[in-house]
């Protein structure tokens, strides 16, 4: 099938510019075609279907592509869709850093060319990408390098703040904040730390680390003074049986669980209970 073939004499302010923000505001829907010259196309907003290869990809704020010259690509059923479109011509680039790393190529299957950028990362991304927008514009030498160090810098924020579709990149805080908010609804499950960091993709033994960092506890410690805590509750206010009381603290064995609670309170469960329900009838308390 024949297609648009678009030319970087088209695109670029002159035949020494390496680079050109084409910026698609918005990106009106546009046919098939590839390009003499590589494209790195950043979604600020809205929507719309992006067919990549034959490869239908819908697209929004936050998704990042790396599109080389013979790629075929169009936009289709478009939304508001708002992007930037940093146009490259890699053999016009004269700085010494790894581009190929940086830009994935032809040798890159595309779904390694397909990223996710976070809030934070697309803000930091937004202002880079103005400042380089405004340089491309330029003609004198200086002008020509600066924008060559600014899309160097876009290559490598993008390293830094970009994640892969199905995975998150989270920051220390925001892994704690997900795990200590995991534990507290664990109270009566089992909680396993390896199969939590499998489903978010994080590395257990960074989290363990930075959760005794933070908390100056390890990760079962903590849930274990969250268990004992809620039994305290049940046991203070509650009527539910010593089985009943270990059950909803996670505990299966209310044997174990009162050994537990003996070791770390220094008084047996009944005994707790019998210190704050001082006016529990023996009704109350014969089922216990
Ligand atoms: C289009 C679209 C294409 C790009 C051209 C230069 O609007 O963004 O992908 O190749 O501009
Ligand atoms: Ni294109």
């Amino acid at each position: 099938m024949s297609h648009l073939k678009l030319a970087t004499t088209d695109y670029f302010l002159s035949d020494k510019h390496a680079i050109t923000v084409a910026d698609r505001h918005p990106q009106p829907e546009f046919p098939t075609h590839s390009h003499d010259f590589n494209e790195l196309v950043i979604v600020w907003r809205g929507n719309g279907l992006h067919i990549l290869n034959d490869v239908p990809y819908t697209i929004t704020c936050g998704d990042v592509f790396y599109i080389n010259a013979d790629d075929r690509h169009s936009y289709e059923s478009v939304n508001d869709l708002e992007l930037d479109n940093i146009l490259y011509n890699r053999h016009r680039l004269t700085l010494g850093a790894d581009w190929e790393g940086l830009l994935p190529g032809t040798g890159t299957h595309q779904r390694q060319r397909y990223w996710r950028l976070g809030t934070p990362g697309m803000a930091i991304l937004r202002q880079q990408v103005d400042a380089l927008s405004r340089e491309c514009l330029k003609t004198d030498p200086l002008s020509a390098l600066l924008s060559e160090a600014l899309f160097l810098q876009v290559g490598l924020l993008l390293m830094r703040f970009r994640h892969a579709p199905d995975s998150p990149l989270l920051s220390d805080a925001e892994q704690l904040d997900l795990l200590l908010m995991a534990l507290r609804v664990s109270i009566d499950q089992p909680f396993r730390l390896d199969e939590f960091c499998r489903q978010h993709q994080l590395n257990a033994r960074g989290l363990k680390q930075l959760f005794k960092q933070q908390t100056g506890m390890g990760v079962n410690q903590y849930l274990r003074q969250l268990r004992l805590c809620k039994a305290m509750d049940l046991l203070r206010h509650g009527q539910q049986t010593i089985g009943e009381v270990a059950a909803r603290c996670g505990f299966d064995d209310s044997n174990y669980f009162s050994v537990v609670f003996n070791q770390s309170v220094g008084v047996a469960p009944r005994e707790y209970r019998q210190r704050f329900q001082k006016n529990a009838t023996t009704e109350n308390l014969a089922h216990l």
